[in-house]
Order: structure tokens, then C-alpha cells, then sequence
């Protein structure tokens, strides 16, 4: 159940308020953020999202954590753009699963123009019509094509600006962070929501994680969805070798983006299997209300379904139903 709110939404967040939020003893600091969870949000539910990499490998990007970098040496096979129906089947399939929002992403620098763009509008189109939420990411976008997946019915664009504007530049050399933001602008001018969050793990201080969440609390509006990402340290990429960040970390970091912005969707997502189901459930309890289901991320492995499903029956939570538009049959909505 939601409780009424009487504080108001803030964007004029500190850096100082922000590392005190996130350094408070861990009582206290999941106390703020349950408190504020359940008052903007159902703290039982949790919407499940399914991933699919629509186009793969072969990026000339040099995103250092990226097993889709074409110039690392990954295990990562490359596929190019799958056509609108294998897409749809695999939205079906996630739908039967029970999730309620379907993200495709592709290894591209920017979105493509032509035969390609015109693809991706149908899966977008398709997508909307089996009533899922419908996310994309597809690198930098122009307005025209953030204008044209609007008319599609595009809910949300994901383009995250991964840290803080001072460590990025030794993650990515070959885009800036300008770059991001203006993305970012151009798909909230077209009037889709903001999906946008980033990675703990890379080697970044303590600071450089302030700093992100500062860059996201103080848009205005707030980003509608706001995915945590723990790196999958992946063979082949630069950032293979990083050490493993204590799972308390991720707690704080998601507790804090809760704190700072009780209505986003904050997304548990990538870096689950490298969780133990303890530390997962206080992600939710820090106010995580959102997780990747499905074997696969976009090219990493992630917890199967039925784990998840087990995860929360023994948390007694759920996943957020489909709302069911009338006329609808039920014959492919979820199993359980
Ligand atoms: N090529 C597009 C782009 O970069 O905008 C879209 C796909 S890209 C894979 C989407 C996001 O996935 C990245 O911005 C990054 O935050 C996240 N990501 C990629 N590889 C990751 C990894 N190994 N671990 C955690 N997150 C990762
Ligand atoms: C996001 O923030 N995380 C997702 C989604 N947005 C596109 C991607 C995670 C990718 C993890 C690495 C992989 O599977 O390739
Ligand atoms: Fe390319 Fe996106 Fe991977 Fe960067 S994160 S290398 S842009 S696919």
C-alpha cells in the first residue's frame, strides 16, 4: 500500500547532502528509504523487465566495461539487426514470464537512418501492442529519430550516463558527456521518459558515485527510471580485472537514488549473479522495485526465472501485475 507524501520532490540536491546520505549508518539510511519507498511506490511489487540485444558486437565505441566493443577481444558473437517478428516472439515469450516492460538494446554508436530505423520502429510499434512497456537504447539519437520513436509509442529511452562527469572520460574516450545530455534532452523534448542510471565497480571513488547521482537528482524532471548496474567484469574488456565492490555498495548506492528520487523506477540491474539472494533483498528493501528477469542480459548471463521467482515467494513480494486492456484474452499473459 502507498502512503501519503508530504515532502516534496527535490532538484537542488547537494554534494554534500548526497555523501550524507549515503555514508548514514546502514539502519538509518534504509529506514529513509523504505519510508519514502512506500509512500511513493508498492514496496511488495516488483516490475519485472525483460533485455534483448536486437543487434550485437561490433561497436565502434571504446565503452572500457563493453564486451560489445569491437575493439576488445571478447567472447561475444556478433549478430546484426534481427527482424521485427523474432523480436516480437521474444517479447511474447517474456511476456508469458510476467514481464510488463520489454527493453531492446543495440551496439551502435548512434541510431542508424533507413531500413534499420524503420525495423526498430515496427518492434517498437509490435512491442506496444502486446501492452508491454516498450524501452530503447540504440546509442545517440537525432531529434527527428527521437521525434519518430515517440509517434511509435516508445515509452522510455535508456541512455545512462554510466558515472561521474570526472571519471568517465578514463572509461570512454570516443563520446563525451555533452554528448549524453543531449541525448537525453532530445528524448525528453520528444516527450518519452528518461531511463537513465549507471555502473558502481569500474574503479571509481566513493565521490565519483555522488557525483553521478547528483548529475541525475538535480534534472528536473527527475529521470522516470533510474537503472543501478554493477559491472559484469567480462574476459577480454579493460575492466576485466577490477576488483569486486562490497554488495553494500550497491545497497547504498540504490538506498541513496531512492532518497534523492522517491518516484523513479530504480532498476536493480546488471551484476545480480554476482549477488547472493541475501544481498538482492536489501536492494528491494533499500528500494529497488525493478529487476532484469530472463537467462540473459543483452550478451551476460543473468538469474534464471524460476530463481527469481523463488527469490520473491520467500520474500513474500510479487511481480507487478500486467494491466490487462479490456477485450484482451488470457492466454498469453503470465503463468503464474
Ligand atoms: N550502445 C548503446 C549505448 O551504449 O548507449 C546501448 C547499449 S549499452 C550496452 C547500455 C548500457 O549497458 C551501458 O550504458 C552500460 O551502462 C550498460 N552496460 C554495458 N556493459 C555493462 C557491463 N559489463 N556491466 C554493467 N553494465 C553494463
Ligand atoms: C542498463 O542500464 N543495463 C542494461 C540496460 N541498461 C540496457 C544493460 C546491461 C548490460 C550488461 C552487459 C551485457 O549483458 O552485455
Ligand atoms: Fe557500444 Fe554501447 Fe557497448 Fe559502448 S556500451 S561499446 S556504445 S554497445
Amino acid at each position: 500500500m502507498k502512503q501519503p507524501d508530504s515532502s516534496p520532490i527535490r532538484h537542488d540536491w547537494s554534494l554534500e547532502e548526497i555523501e550524507g546520505i549515503y555514508t548514514l549508518p546502514f539502519p538509518e539510511l534504509i529506514f529513509r528509504a523504505q519510508s519514502l519507498h512506500r509512500r511513493h511506490h508498492c514496496a511488495e511489487e516488483v516490475q519485472g523487465c525483460s533485455l534483448l540485444s536486437i543487434k550485437t558486437g561490433g561497436c565502434p565505441e571504446d565503452c572500457g566495461y563493453c564486451p560489445q566493443s569491437a575493439r576488445y577481444d571478447t567472447e561475444v558473437a556478433g549478430q546484426k539487426l534481427l527482424n521485427p517478428e523474432q523480436v516480437l516472439e521474444s517479447a511474447r515469450e517474456a511476456r508469458r514470464q510476467g514481464a510488463t516492460r520489454f527493453c531492446m538494446g543495440a551496439a551502435w554508436r548512434q541510431a542508424p537512418e533507413g531500413e534499420e530505423f524503420d525495423n526498430v520502429l515496427a518492434m517498437v510499434r509490435g512491442v506496444r501492442e502486446l501492452s508491454m512497456e516498450a524501452c530503447c537504447t540504440l546509442g545517440m539519437l537525432s531529434q527527428p529519430q527521437a521525434e519518430a520513436l515517440a509517434a511509435a509509442g516508445l515509452t522510455a529511452y535508456n541512455h545512462n550516463l554510466d558515472t561521474s562527469p570526472e571519471f568517465y572520460g578514463r572509461i570512454i574516450t570516443t563520446r563525451t558527456y555533452r554528448d549524453r545530455l543531449e541525448t537525453l534532452e532530445r528524448v525528453r523534448d520528444a516527450g518519452i521518459s528518461v531511463c537513465c542510471g549507471g555502473i558502481i565497480g569500474m574503479g571509481e571513488s566513493p565521490r565519483d558515485r555522488w557525483r553521478l547521482l547528483e548529475e541525475l537528482a538535480t534534472q528536473d524532471p527527475h529521470p522516470e527510471s533510474v537503472p543501478i548496474n554493477l559491472l559484469v567484469r567480462v574476459e577480454g574488456t579493460p575492466l576485466a580485472d577490477r576488483e569486486a565492490v562490497d554488495p553494500f555498495e550497491m545497497v547504498r548506492m540504490i538506498a541513496t537514488a531512492r532518497i534523492l528520487m522517491p518516484e523513479a523506477m530504480v532498476r536493480l540491474s546488471a551484476g545480480r549473479l554476482s549477488l547472493s539472494d541475501e544481498a538482492q533483498a536489501l536492494c528491494l528493501l533499500a528500494g529497488a522495485n525493478s529487476v532484469f528477469m530472463g537467462e540473459r542480459l543483452l550478451t551476460t548471463p543473468n538469474p534464471q526465472a524460476d530463481l527469481d521467482r523463488d527469490l520473491l515467494e520467500r520474500m513474500g513480494m510479487r511481480l507487478r501485475a500486467a494491466e490487462i486492456p479490456v477485450g484482451a484474452g488470457r492466454q498469453d499473459l503470465p503463468e503464474n
